[in-house]
C-alpha cells in the first residue's frame, strides 16, 4: 500500500537545472574570470555527473584553459561553486523559477490523503531551502516528514544512499513508497532499492529512453502512462494504481545489484 511520496528536487519540482544552476554557474564563471560558459546542450551532457562541484571538476578535466594541477582546479571549483550557490539563491528568491505544473496540486492532494512526503536530493540544504521556501511558502518544512540533502547523503545519485536514508527516516518499506524523478541518475538511485519511480520528464530528459520506471509523464498535469494503465494527469488515485502495479513488477535486477553491493 502506498504510504509515502519521495520528491527529487532539481528538474522535478522546478526546471532548476537549465534555468537556475546553469545560469548561476555562468554568472559565477564571468564574475571570477573563468574563460568558458555552459550553453544549454553542454550542461545537458554534464548532467550525467551529479553534484555541481563534481560536475565542474569533471568538465575541467578536458578544458585546456583549466588550471593544470588538481589542487588548483579544486580551489577554482570551490570558489565557483560557492558563488554559483549565492547567485542561485538570489535568482530563486526573485521568483524567477516557478514550480513545474501539477507540483503544488499533487503536494496538496497527498497532504489531504494522508500520504507522507519526503525529499531526496543531491543538492544542498541551502538550495532546497531557497526553492521550497519561495515556491511552497515559509512553512514548507512542515510538509515533509524527511528531508535528505547532499549534507546527509554525500555519496550522490545514482547511488541509492539518499533514498535509503529517506526510507529509514520515514519508517516505510521500498514498496510502500514512490519516488518522483526527472533524470536517469535519480531513477537508478530509487530503482536500486526497489522503489517505484514516477518520471516527470524535465527539459533535459524529454526524449530520454528511460527504463525501469513505474510511471512516466511530461509533467504532473499531463497524461501519465504506467505498465497497466493511462490517465489524463497524476493525482493520488493514479499514484495508488502506479504503486499497486509496481508491487507486482519484476525487480530481480535491483535485488542482484543490492546483493552485489553488500558482498
Ligand atoms: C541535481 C544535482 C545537483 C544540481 C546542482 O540534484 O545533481 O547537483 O545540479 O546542485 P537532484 P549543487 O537530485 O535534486 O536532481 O550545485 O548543490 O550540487
Ligand atoms: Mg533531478
Amino acid at each position: 500500500m502506498l504510504r509515502a511520496l519521495i520528491w527529487d528536487v532539481d528538474g522535478t519540482i522546478a526546471e532548476t537545472e537549465r534555468d537556475g544552476h546553469r545560469v548561476a554557474f555562468n554568472e559565477a564563471f564571468k564574475e571570477l574570470g573563468v574563460p568558458w560558459r555552459w550553453d544549454v546542450p553542454t550542461y545537458g551532457y554534464l548532467l550525467r555527473v551529479t553534484g555541481g562541484y563534481e560536475r565542474l571538476l569533471f568538465d575541467m578535466e578536458c578544458r585546456p584553459q583549466a588550471p593544470a594541477s588538481a589542487s588548483e582546479r579544486e580551489g577554482m571549483a570551490q570558489a565557483v561553486h560557492r558563488r554559483k550557490n549565492e547567485r542561485y539563491a538570489q535568482m530563486i528568491l526573485s521568483g524567477a523559477i516557478k514550480a513545474r505544473p501539477g507540483v503544488h496540486r499533487l503536494m496538496d492532494e497527498c497532504a489531504d490523503a494522508g500520504i507522507t512526503m519526503a525529499i531526496a536530493t543531491t543538492t544542498s540544504r541551502q538550495n532546497v531551502e531557497a526553492l521550497l521556501a519561495q515556491q511552497v511558502g515559509p512553512y514548507w518544512r512542515d510538509r515533509f516528514a524527511a528531508i535528505v540533502c547532499s549534507e546527509d547523503a554525500p555519496i550522490k545519485k545514482p547511488d541509492p544512499l539518499a533514498y535509503r536514508l529517506a526510507l529509514e527516516r520515514l519508517g516505510v518499506g521500498a514498496r510502500e513508497a514512490l519516488a518522483v524523478e526527472d533524470s536517469p541518475n535519480g531513477l537508478a538511485a530509487a530503482y536500486a532499492l526497489g522503489i517505484g519511480t514516477l518520471i516527470t520528464r524535465s527539459a533535459y530528459f524529454r526524449y530520454e529512453a528511460f527504463a525501469g520506471f513505474a510511471g512516466i509523464c511530461n509533467d504532473l498535469d499531463h497524461p501519465i502512462t504506467w505498465p497497466i494503465g493511462t490517465a489524463p494527469r497524476t493525482d493520488v488515485a493514479v499514484l495508488r494504481q502506479v504503486s499497486e502495479a509496481w508491487t507486482h513488477a519484476d525487480t530481480s535486477y535491483s535485488r542482484e545489484v543490492l546483493s552485489d553491493s553488500t558482498k
